[in-house]
């Protein structure tokens, strides 16, 4: 590599392994792009939490790095958040991959990193046209496998997310389980509101949150359109989307492999408008 500014779109494909991205030379990452596009600022991090399906758009600046092998760690647990150290070796999973910035620059480096990248709406809860609790849940089969759901239903089970098409909703996930989920739309590009940790034992007994902390709105760098998000455990995350621009069946799943197979994928219907 030269030293100067490289631009990297990574994309977790991982089956189901979290990453925390971090630089052992201590640099930051400029990040500028989340699932759907340019964050409206660079936002500049340490480390960077990926999770399966989930991609950022990133610059790191080598252009003091002339001679270095840079090497990109991750340290995050699996399963993610709460599993042990003892899968994670430094020398396999902890070990991306180096950058090696021993190139001669080949040209004069004017290059900056523009301070507003683009403009996003917000979307706001005025006009929000309903505002659906989903539960993500954990349970055994007959054969006493693992067995996640969304809402409590399979597959096959009938369709209960049907937003009339163009009308903007707010889904609040509500994340029983021991694991951080990466919940996935297809179709939109929606954003998240906030994160709120609630009483998960109340909520199984009752069907009802009750709130035990105040809100917590998302990181800068999830501040963009998002069509993945990590629901941590224990807490409802909420996103906002306009459903459109298409009306249709779609799906919306967990992204981990093994999740979304057994059982973590739902159908949704984007409804025509009525007459
Ligand atoms: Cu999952």
């Amino acid at each position: 590599m030269e030293p100067w500014k490289y631009r990297f779109r990574i994309l977790n494909a991982s089956n189901a392994r979290f990453y925390r991205l971090q630089l052992n030379s201590g640099q930051s990452f400029f990040q500028i792009g989340t699932d759907g596009g340019l964050l409206e600022k660079p936002v500049k991090v340490k480390q960077i939490l990926i999770a399966p399906s989930e991609r950022v758009d990133v610059i790191v600046d080598f252009s003091k790095m002339a001679g270095k092998k840079i090497t990109l760690t991750n340290n995050a647990p699996a399963p993610f958040p709460n599993g042990g150290p003892g899968n994670l070796n430094p020398n396999t999973t902890g070990t991306i991959m180096q950058f090696r910035v021993k190139v001669p620059l080949k040209g004069k480096d004017n290059s900056k990193i523009p301070a507003i990248l683009s403009n996003i709406t917000k979307l706001t809860r005025t006009n929000v046209k309903r505002v659906r609790n989903l539960p993500l849940v954990e349970t055994f089969d007959n054969y006493g496998r693992l067995l996640q759901l969304l809402t409590g239903k399979s597959w096959e089970g009938p369709v209960t997310e049907k937003p009339t098409v163009g009308t903007k909703e707010i889904w609040r996930l509500v994340n029983t389980t021991a694991d951080t989920h990466p919940i996935h739309l297809h179709l939109v590009q929606f954003q998240v509101l906030q994160r709120r940790s609630f009483d998960v034992n109340f909520y199984n007994r009752t069907g009802k949150i009750r709130y035990t902390a105040p809100p917590i709105k998302p990181a800068l760098n999830e501040r963009g359109l998002k069509d993945t998000v990590r629901a941590n455990p224990g807490e409802v995350t909420e996103i906002i989307a306009r459903f459109g621009p298409f009306t249709g069946r779609y799906v919306w799943h967990c992204h981990m492999l093994e999740h979304e197979d057994h059982d973590m994928m739902r159908p949704y219907i984007i409804l025509p408008k009525r007459k």
